[in-house]
């Protein structure tokens, strides 16, 4: 049976683009199609204030191709959203990808065809496209969670949500600002809203942990050195559970005696980042050592914040690192400003939002502008908004009803030929998403050039190995703490979502050896067809 395209791409963030340049690289058509405008991705649709990633830029970005590596300058230890879109954008006229992807427009529908064994796909504007493979790239974090308050659609005034901000950007000068959330998003944006508003009003249902970013303009020395040793990084970076370039310092917290053990906290507050959680290596091991860290942070809210019912509010009471720790500048910083009120919903849940503003525990709170900084339907969301049908026209939505399960996070039984970069069951959003993107777009790669040089047109995991591997990530995911807190990596940002530890935690280098083992075994726990 002829096809339209070997294999249909779903997205044009970092994963789709390099998918589309592996795949042409060995010479299969492909086409992406992609809902928004351009590339990017995350990056495309997260232009709140603010907006930045919290891996350092030159650890975070492709190395696929060392000539990119080399001429592409970052400008700051954390890129900026803006930066880092015209790094998307760059890789895309780069490698000349934009022939090939179909932009604003959305799949609707993907449905293997058991007699052809071709995924037959629709569009939103109406394509019919056939292809043996489907592969999607669509992010894990890329399906907005507006929450259902009563009362939404009344408010007068506009509502913005972080994951989906207005590409000319929010003017909030001038203006009153109400916010609902303090994850990631909203502790990036809040302080530089505060700037611009004249008064914000924050709405927090859980306190967070944050480290500081210490965030600087890069120096060009670091840069040379960087790139003089770019292989040698990356291949450190491989070696670390979360594909991240940093020392992990192997001793026990509990274990250490006090005065060194705040020494090295404090250390690595003034050196800022995620690596704060890599102070010791038993941090989301065991709750003693958790709490060391976690007395930590709180004692830093209690030094900055100057008002201390708000300090109050605003210490986290749960255990650090289990919601995914953020990384901020001027954060707690900025509820010390005169035009910025904490409002503590953590014992009721908002009432309604007015036309005014909202409602919440018996008081009406007024504002101009509405800012939902609250998530996405993290790692399945966007995957289950496609009508996506395996063999038997059974739904992926069904299959996974009761929760994600994979083999390896990239291919479920009952949906042959289908492909699912970072999926569910992928250490992913435990990662730097970008050595985990490739190491996702390679291993599809070389197998659908193995498939064709042995002339298989199907290939599907076996029940058993994917049994196998849903075993082994909850095994995983039972050893840490972060399995233990309702945060969306357990889906419970969601009413009604499954509960089941989404991700693999079990760490980027035993991921990759197990994908490595599964290629060397001819495939092992797949059936080809
Ligand atoms: P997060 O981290 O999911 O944060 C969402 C925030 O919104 C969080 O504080 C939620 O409180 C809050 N929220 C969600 N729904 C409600 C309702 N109904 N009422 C009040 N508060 C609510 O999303 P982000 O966009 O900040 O970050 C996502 C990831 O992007 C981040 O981890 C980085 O990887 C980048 P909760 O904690 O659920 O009580």
């Amino acid at each position: 049976m002829s096809t339209d395209f070997d294999a249909v791409i779903v997205g044009a963030g970092f994963g789709g683009m390099y998918m589309l340049h592996r795949l042409r690289q060995k010479g299969f058509a492909a086409r992406v199609i992609e809902a928004g405008s351009g590339v990017g991705g995350t990056w495309y649709w997260n232009r709140y204030p603010g907006a930045r990633c919290d891996v350092e830029s030159v650890q975070y970005s492709y190395q696929f191709s060392a000539e990119l590596e080399q001429e592409w300058e970052w400008t700051e230890r954390y890129a900026t959203q803006p930066e880092i879109l015209r790094y998307a954008n760059h890789v895309a006229d780069r490698f000349d990808l934009r022939r090939d992807i179909q932009f604003e427009t959305r799949i609707t529908s993907a449905v293997f065809d058991e007699t052809a064994n071709v995924w037959r796909v629709e569009t939103n504007k109406g394509d019919k496209v056939a292809a043996r493979f489907v592969i999607t790239a669509m992010g894990c974090l890329s399906s907005p969670n507006t929450p259902k308050i009563e009362g939404l659609a009344d408010f007068k005034g506009p509502t913005y949500h972080t994951g989906n901000w207005p590409h000319d950007g929010v003017a909030f000068t001038g203006k009153t600002v109400g916010v609902i959330g303090t994850g990631s998003s909203a502790i990036q944006s809040i302080p530089i809203m505060a700037e611009q508003a004249r008064h914000l009003t924050v709405f927090q249902r859980t306190a967070n942990y944050t480290v500081p970013a210490h965030n600087k303009p890069l120096d060009p020395a670091y840069v040379a050195k960087v790139k003089a040793h770019y292989p040698e990084m990356r291949k450190r970076a491989k070696t670390k559970p979360a594909g991240i370039d940093f020392v992990i310092n192997m001793a026990s917290a509990i274990e250490t005696p006090e005065a060194e053990r705040r020494r090295l906290f404090e250390e690595r507050w003034a050196y800022g980042g995620l690596g704060f959680m890599a102070s010791f290596s038993d941090l989301l091991l065991n709750d003693e050592s958790n709490k060391t860290a976690a007395d930590f942070v709180r004692a830093k809210i209690r030094e900055v914040v100057k008002d201390p019912k708000t300090a109050e509010i605003l210490t986290p009471k749960n255990i650090i690192g289990c919601k995914r720790l953020c990384v901020d500048t001027g954060y707690w910083e900025t509820f010390n400003r005169p035009n910025v009120t904490l409002v503590d919903i953590s014992d009721e849940p908002i009432e309604r939002i007015t036309a005014a503003g909202l409602r919440a525990k018996g008081q009406d709170y007024a504002f101009d502008c509405l800012v939902l900084a609250t998530g996405f339907d993290a790692m399945t969301g966007a995957l289950l908004k496609v009508d996506i049908r395996g063999r038997g026209g059974v739904a992926l939505k069904d299959k996974w009803r009761e929760g994600p399960k994979s083999y390896l996070g990239l291919t479920v039984v009952g949906f042959p030929n289908l492909f699912t970069i970072t999926g569910p069951g992928s250490p992913s959003v435990l990662t730097n998403m970008l050595p985990s993107i490739e190491q996702h777009v390679d291993f599809i790669a070389d197998c659908l050039e193995a498939l064709r040089a042995r002339g298989v047109s199907v290939i599907e995991p076996i029940e058993q190995a994917q049994e196998a591997w849903v075993g082994q990530v909850g095994n995983a995911a039972n050893i840490t703490l972060r399995s233990t807190c309702s945060s969306w990596y357990v889906g419970a940002n969601i009413p009604g979502k499954p509960r089941v530890f989404m991700p693999y935690i079990g760490g980027l280098p035993a991921y990759i050896a197990a994908c490595e083992t599964v290629v060397k075994n001819d495939y092992e726990g797949f059936a080809l067809a």
